[in-house]
């Protein structure tokens, strides 16, 4: 079942309160004016937003709601270039044959991402996840040379080798996916020395893990390539949903939660953002150790405004951790 949005905000100074009764609500699917509203008082500066209300009704997530988030906790917003022959895309569901083009500058594209206040790029090489070939290095260079945020690249990294040229060329973080499927422990190598730098691409097709362009589906369960991972030090998993990714419809929570509980390693949520509302619904995730959000299409579309999005949950606008225990 999915969670619809409902998210509650409060002053920023703490007091006190010992329960969640004395937040204040401040939309529970609100409509039209109401929505406004609601959406206005979680753009206030002044408040913080904390744990979602319906996931305060679930007692069991009470204790790790208020207690493991870390200090100051916030979701990174991560705009998305995919790269399809040279060119700005995004793709439906990952299908190659569905794709909609929408930028022939791709450099221009990440600048104003940036410009707009983003503090990470991710970027997918698409012919390089579908074929292995990596035939958009010159525009992943160029990007790369022309940002001051760290950027990250998935899609056909399948060698030692060819992560670390990667990582020599100025890439922040490389991405693995088909090789954390099939070789783990090469994933463990590069993790041991390049600490901080290696992340876990996991593509999920009902809840089964995908592989080379999800081109290819296996019978492994993505939590149990999630658990795999769990002392292999790297930075983060990116669990995507195939389902849900280029359709604007809503994150698949579900399956985001269980990937977040399989692991103590950071997830990234990938596939299906839409509106603000999608990426404030994941903030009931985010004392699980969802730590961020990848946003494609909503962006290009500008069903998602990156400023006031990241205006909405950036740094500094989440819940301050607790100095208190709840009984
Ligand atoms: O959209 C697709 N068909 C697609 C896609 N976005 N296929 C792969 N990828 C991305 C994954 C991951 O970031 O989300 O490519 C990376 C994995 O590539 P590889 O080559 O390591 O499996």
């Amino acid at each position: 079942m999915r969670t619809g949005p409902a998210y509650t905000a409060q002053p920023a100074v703490l007091t006190r309160s010992g329960g969640y009764r004395h937040f204040r609500l401040v939309s529970e699917r609100g409509r039209g004016a109401q929505r406004a509203a609601e959406l206005a008082a979680v753009l206030e500066p002044g408040f913080r937003i904390v744990v979602p209300l319906l996931e305060l009704r679930d007692r069991s997530l009470w204790q790790p709601g208020w207690q493991s988030l870390p200090a100051p906790a916030a979701m990174q917003i991560i705009p998305a270039i995919d790269l399809l022959d040279g060119h700005c895309v995004r793709l439906h569901q990952g299908d190659y044959d569905q794709v909609t083009r929408f930028s022939d500058d791709p450099v221009a594209q990440a600048l104003d991402w940036q410009r707009q206040g983003a503090q990470r790029l991710h970027l997918v090489d698409l012919d390089g996840a579908r074929t292995g070939q990596a035939v958009n290095d010159q525009v992943v260079k160029a990007i790369t040379a022309a940002l001051y945020i760290p950027v990250q690249l998935g899609g056909g990294v399948r060698t030692a080798a060819r992560a670390e040229e990667l990582l020599a060329c100025g890439l922040d973080r490389v991405i693995l996916g088909t090789v954390a499927l099939e070789q783990p422990e090469l994933v463990d190598d590069l993790a041991g020395r390049h600490a901080g730098r290696i992340v876990v691409g996991i593509d999920a097709r009902n809840g089964k893990v995908a592989t080379r362009g999800w081109i290819e589906e296996s019978s492994t369960e993505a939590t149990a390539l999630a658990q795999r991972f769990a002392a292999s030090g790297v930075a983060a998993i990116i669990s995507t949903d195939i389902a849900t990714d280029g359709t604007l419809a809503g994150p698949n929570l579900d399956a985001l939660r269980a990937m977040a509980e399989a692991s103590s390693v950071p997830v990234i949520a990938s596939g299906g953002i839409g509106t603000l509302e999608h990426i404030l619904s994941l903030l009931s995730l985010a004392p699980l150790g969802v730590e961020g959000v990848i946003v494609g299409r909503a962006l290009y579309d500008g069903r998602v405004d990156l400023a006031e999005a990241l205006q909405a949950i950036g740094e500094g606008r989440l819940q301050d951790p607790l100095p208190f225990t709840l009984a």
